[in-house]
């Protein structure tokens, strides 16, 4: 009796332990994974945004980057208006947009530097 209980247990630890191992795991649902919020770049060159032109999603990064010989800002007006302030050359300032709707920004210092951006 013993030795047959002894059997059936390690019978059953062999199933577990081919269950682990074995290629017919369970098969759980993948995880959900929403799309990964993205980075859109943005420069300054001679005095020119660029692209002057930008569309991104809400919740996007938006990452302005100077690379001009002189500071400039990025002051962007709409549904959700901010301004980086002075950024120095080689500098770089980022944010995150989350309302939609059509924007459009200029460089406070530089009024003719100006450009148009979507938050879809
Ligand atoms: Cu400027």
């Amino acid at each position: 009796m013993n030795a047959k209980k002894l059997l059936v247990g390690l019978l059953l630890v062999s199933v577990l332990l081919s269950g682990c191992t074995g290629s017919s795991e369970p098969q759980s649902p993948a995880p959900e994974t929403p799309p990964a919020d993205s980075t859109v770049s943005m420069v300054a060159r001679n005095f020119e945004f660029s692209p002057s032109a930008i569309e991104m999603n809400a919740g996007d990064t938006l990452v302005f980057e100077n690379q001009d010989s002189a500071p400039h800002t990025l002051t962007l007006t709409g549904p959700e208006p901010v301004d980086s302030g002075t950024v120095a050359p080689g500098g770089r300032w980022s944010t995150v947009l989350t309302i939609p709707g059509e924007y459009s920004f200029v460089c406070s210092i530089h009024p003719r530097m100006t450009g148009t951006l979507i938050v879809k």
